[in-house]
């Protein structure tokens, strides 16, 4: 069960354990799949899905990553210019090599290819007969948007299909999101049931609160509310961008949501836990003076945890060393945005 632990590691939900540990048991080699919108600067959040796909490959899934130009395109994102989409989705990739993801490793997928098939549009128009319009609305959150929304146009209603329509033609074992994409998994699973297609295991990574600590909705599904607290670039004062300077990253996290004891919905924490350390043989230095308990080094993420809950940390102290910990891991993507000329995402 070593594989199904590495797989299941920091994830929110995964549908369905059963249907993951039979394929292990089975050794079936799993073919899995995220997709990202190429919207511009990546921001710490992406890295909560880029360190499960380096899981996935260290457990030997075959891993596509669909560059979903088509999709930014529908979602007005980068003003809706393909050939800055394109570009966002390269800089994703040399992101992602900067930050030790095996990209060599990786099968990209070119969401315009596969729209060049009319096969796939058959599909698409499949899945909107089986899909009634109010459900197809309320899908509209998997692409941070919702159906009352009253200026949106009508291509944002093939966007769902889209995608539910992308997982089904690629036959995946594995369908990877963040929560957020709940909606999208839990109908490709439903249709994929009832046209005897293969039936993806939806992995759902948990949601990176923003900064601020985010403006969390009491009422809905989880997976709509994890779209209201999400780290988002639409709210840029609550995002840290992966090419933030040293002194940008500091005052963004010195000025965080980070309350006393308090470890859930708390960014710094969640930054913790996610993005530092996954990294292998991270310790997290806190450095005190002696009266105020002297220097502490937690190798374990768990540890820390506790003594934040009890009180032994001070929040100023782990924000310190978060925010060193934070500059020496984004170093590689600072330097790659030294030599490159792509400031203008
Ligand atoms: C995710 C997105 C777009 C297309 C996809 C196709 C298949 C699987 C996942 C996909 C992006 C996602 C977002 N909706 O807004 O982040």
């Amino acid at each position: 069960y070593e594989k199904f632990e590495l797989i299941k590691k920091n994830l929110a939900e995964v549908l369905t354990e059963n249907e993951l540990k039979e394929k292990i048991e089975n050794g079936i080699k799993m073919k899995g799949y995220l997709g990202f919108e190429p919207s511009g600067l990546p921001h710490l959040g992406w890295i909560v899905w880029m360190n499960k796909v380096k899981d996935l490959i260290d457990a030997g899934v075959e891993f596509n990553l669909l560059e979903a130009t088509w999709h930014a395109m529908i979602n007005d994102k980068l003003g809706g210019n393909m050939e800055l989409i394109r570009k966002a989705a390269r800089l994703t990739r040399d992101v992602m090599k900067a930050l030790n993801v095996q990209v060599d490793k990786i099968n990209f997928v070119d969401a315009e290819k596969m729209a060049r098939d009319k096969d796939y549009w058959a599909l698409v128009i499949k899945v909107m007969k089986m899909t009634s319009l109010a459900r197809m609305k309320r899908a509209l959150t998997i692409m941070g948007r919702n159906m009352d929304e009253a200026d949106l146009d009508t291509s944002k209603l093939i966007y769902p299909a889209m995608q539910v329509s992308d997982i089904i033609y690629m036959d995946l074992d594995i369908a990877l999101g963040g929560l957020d994409q709940r909606k999208a998994h839990v109908l490709a699973r439903e249709i994929a049931e009832k046209i005897n297609a293969k039936k993806p295991i939806g992995l759902h990574t948990p949601i990176l609160t923003g900064l601020d600590g985010g403006k969390r909705m009491e009422t809905g599904e989880i997976d709509e509310q994890a779209a209201s607290y999400k780290m988002s670039k639409s709210k840029p004062n609550t995002a840290i961008f992966v090419n933030d300077s040293e002194e940008d990253i500091k005052n963004k996290i010195m000025n965080a949501y980070c309350p006393p004891r308090q470890t859930e919905f708390n960014p710094i924490l969640d930054i913790n836990k996610y993005l530092l350390f996954p990294q292998n043989g991270f310790k997290l230095v806190i450095e005190r003076p002696e009266k105020y308990g002297g220097t502490i080094i937690f190798e374990k993420y768990n540890e820390l945890e506790n003594e934040y809950a009890n009180g032994k940390v001070h929040p100023l102290d782990l924000k310190t060393a978060t925010a060193n910990s934070l500059i020496e891991m984004l170093k590689p993507v600072r330097k790659l945005f030294e030599k490159d000329d792509i400031k203008e995402l």
